[in-house]
């Protein structure tokens, strides 16, 4: 996926287009650039901005749109009216989503639009975005009313201008932070955790993050979930790099967190016994995946080495193809399950799962039908088929093998850790 990021330069990459080239290669995707404008700041103070003249900024929008294919764009600092302009004629009618993140002011107290263009930021930016993230102070602004104003009317202010998703970020609520999500018929609160520390980068790893899973083609309601997981936690892996405010780090918790997991399993004192002479995998997805792409899992494998278990690869989306499978056709039917490992067969596995009360379903593959088989869909149809009749989500599948074909239990979870727990359970 190409990923374009329009702001401005922050010299301690805490910020601007540096932050999202961090924030896209993270994500997997390949970050382009165009500049509108250069700051000179660090984490204790802003210094100077200079724009960059007409002419370069078209020249740079001209040379990435000429050359990739551009599955999202994201417009952070524009600081004039007359980068405005050129962004919008250069942009408008382009058809890929658009995020407007309007940023006024930096954490240091410099400014990043100035108060002369936020006219022109009404007139043409704000109809560009497919959807458009400040926070209440910066939407408050946009909306031309008091920060103090009621939120829904100052979201649809902005969506009047002709943003099509207005998502006001960072709403204290009942002790979390909240954001207030407004789209074509429907309105609603995303609630996350409370993080209390002064920060820079926040805001645009929040935006980078909904320009990656929007451009994915998530829906507002995931990509808001996915962002504001993603931002909160750059806040909580914050560095001390400088001498001034914390620069974001930004992670994808969902590879921290499998690899946590798998380092946990392999400790599992006898876990070789588990092991299948295919070896394991362990898979995880936060996003709701569309192909085992959207998964991540080991290139390699979890494999048995006498009475001994290793790592083998690393973690990577689309590195597993057929537990990630299983994942994906569970995860259709079920979108809260979203990890799972494959175990070697015991009959003990199964009676003591039956005997928990688990939800466990089985497929027969004798009775997989012979086109499947040509096909290597055999995962898909098996999975499809144990869980076909099921109102709940399954927590263990097996199959008793076919000629040739060694059997296996995979047992899911909404999480690695959830997986875990329940394979301590069971083994
Ligand atoms: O975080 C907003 C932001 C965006 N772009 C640039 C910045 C900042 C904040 O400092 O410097 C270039």
């Amino acid at each position: 996926m190409n990923l374009l990021s329009i702001g401005g330069s922050d010299p301690s990459s805490g910020a601007g287009i540096q932050s999202d080239i961090k924030a896209f290669a993270e994500l997997g995707a390949h970050g382009l650039t165009v500049v509108t404008a250069v700051t000179s700041q660090n984490t204790t103070s802003f210094g100077m901005v200079e724009s960059v003249s007409q002419k370069i900024l078209k020249n740079q929008i001209e040379s990435v749109l000429s050359d990739f294919t551009i599955d999202g764009i994201k417009i952070g600092m524009v600081f004039n009216s007359r980068t405005i302009k050129t962004i919008y004629r250069q942009l408008c009618g382009l058809g890929v989503p658009i995020v407007v993140d309007p940023v006024i002011i930096s954490t240091t107290g410099g400014t990043l639009l100035e108060r002369s263009a936020i006219a022109d930021f009404q007139r043409y930016l704000v109809p560009l975005a497919t959807v458009i993230t400040p926070n209440m102070s910066e939407a408050a602004t946009l909306a031309g009313m008091r920060a103090s104003s009621n939120i829904e009317k100052v979201a649809l202010a902005i969506q009047k201008m002709g943003a099509r998703n207005v998502i006001i970020t960072g709403i204290k609520r009942d002790n979390k932070i909240s954001d207030f999500v407004l789209s074509e018929n429907t309105k609603y609160f995303v609630a996350g955790d409370k993080i209390t520390s002064t920060n820079h980068g926040s805001g645009c790893n929040y935006s980078a993050a909904m320009t990656f899973a929007i451009s994915d083609g998530r829906t507002i309601r995931q990509s808001v979930k996915f962002s504001k997981e993603f931002a909160t936690n750059s806040i909580r892996n914050a560095k001390n790099i400088g001498k001034g405010i914390k620069i974001t780090n930004v992670k994808d918790s969902t590879i921290s967190e499998l690899s946590q997991a798998i380092d946990e399993f392999v400790e599992i004192r006898d876990i070789h016994k588990n092991i299948p002479e295919c070896q394991t995998n362990f898979v995880y997805s936060k996003l709701r995946p569309k192909s085992t792409r959207d998964i991540l899992g080991l290139s390699g494998r979890i494999v048995k080495v006498g009475k001994t278990v290793t790592v083998a690869g690393s973690l990577t989306y689309g590195g597993s193809e057929h537990v990630a499978a299983a994942l994906l056709s569970v995860n259709k039917k079920f979108p809260k399950v979203c990890s799972a490992i494959n175990l070697k067969y015991h009959d003990a596995i199964i009676s003591k799962a039956t005997r928990l009360d688990f939800i466990v379903s089985s497929y027969d593959r004798h009775k997989e039908p012979s086109e499947i088989k040509r096909h290597d869909s055999t995962i898909k149809w098996g999975i499809q088929n144990a869980i076909k009749d099921s109102r709940i989500p399954p927590d263990v599948i097996y199959h008793r093998g076919d000629f040739g074909k060694e059997p296996m239990i995979i047992v899911f979870g909404d999480t690695p850790q959830n997986v875990l727990k329940k394979i301590l359970k069971i083994i």
